[in-house]
């Protein structure tokens, strides 16, 4: 059953995949979804352009700035943690969060352009671990035939086939790997299954891990 008291947790659960896997249209989804269940559950996405280090990290993106690789590979880290007090206290609270991407797509984008794997997840470490990452898997191809790619810097085939590559490297325990290439609303309803299970274990008091 789904009862539980007034100092269970919410759930951190993370989408990850190639840029236009689907992950934004399947996150504002699960997230009304959620919302209509009656749940606590909050939107948030990464990078968080709203910030000071947001908007640096976009105008990146945008072409409309140079950064050495690492500079702007700890920028999008520092875009995390300086979320991450606030992320604690809205699952401690009892909010369940659903993140459009987080660590896993620090380490995938940077590692693909060739820089070191492992110092790519030191500044990662300490950050509040997702109890669940739902990897919405999609061939490089499939994800450029999708409206075609925008004009983003990491917009290009050869590079997300990388990209996937260091995916592939960083699944572990939590990650549910989903088929990216599902009609939407049979992706949606897989994704509404594998968040519920997740969000009762919390509720039920799973441990939040870092
Ligand atoms: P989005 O707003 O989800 O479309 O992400 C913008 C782009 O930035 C997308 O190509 C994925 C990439 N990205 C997201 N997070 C990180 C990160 O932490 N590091 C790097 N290098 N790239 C990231
Ligand atoms: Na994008
Ligand atoms: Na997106």
């Amino acid at each position: 059953n789904t009862a539980h008291n007034d100092n269970s947790r919410g759930s951190l659960i993370v989408l990850e995949g190639l840029d236009r896997s689907g992950k934004t249209s399947q996150s504002n989804r699960l997230v009304t979804f959620l919302k209509e269940k009656g749940l606590s559950v909050e939107l948030w996405r990464f990078p968080d352009r709203s910030t000071s280090t947001g908007q640096m990290i976009s105008a990146y993106l945008a072409n409309e700035s140079q950064l050495d690789d690492r500079a702007i590979h700890l920028l999008f880290s520092a875009n995390r943690w300086e979320k991450r007090s606030l992320m604690e206290s809205k699952v401690m609270s009892g909010t369940s969060l659903i993140i459009d991407r987080y660590s896993y797509s620090g380490v995938a984008f940077s590692a693909a352009k060739g820089l070191d794997v492992e110092w790519c997840k030191a500044p990662e470490v300490g950050l509040i671990a997702p109890d669940l990452v739902i990897y919405l898997d999609i061939s490089a191809e499939k994800a450029a035939e999708r409206g075609g790619y925008g004009t983003e810097r990491y917009e290009r085939l050869e590079f997300q086939k990388k990209v996937a590559e260091h995916y592939r490297t960083l699944y572990d325990a939590s990650w549910k790997i989903v088929d990216g290439g599902l009609p939407v609303e049979t992706l949606e309803e897989q994704i509404r299954e594998i968040a519920l299970g997740c969000i009762l274990t919390c509720q039920k008091g799973k441990p939040l891990s870092k």
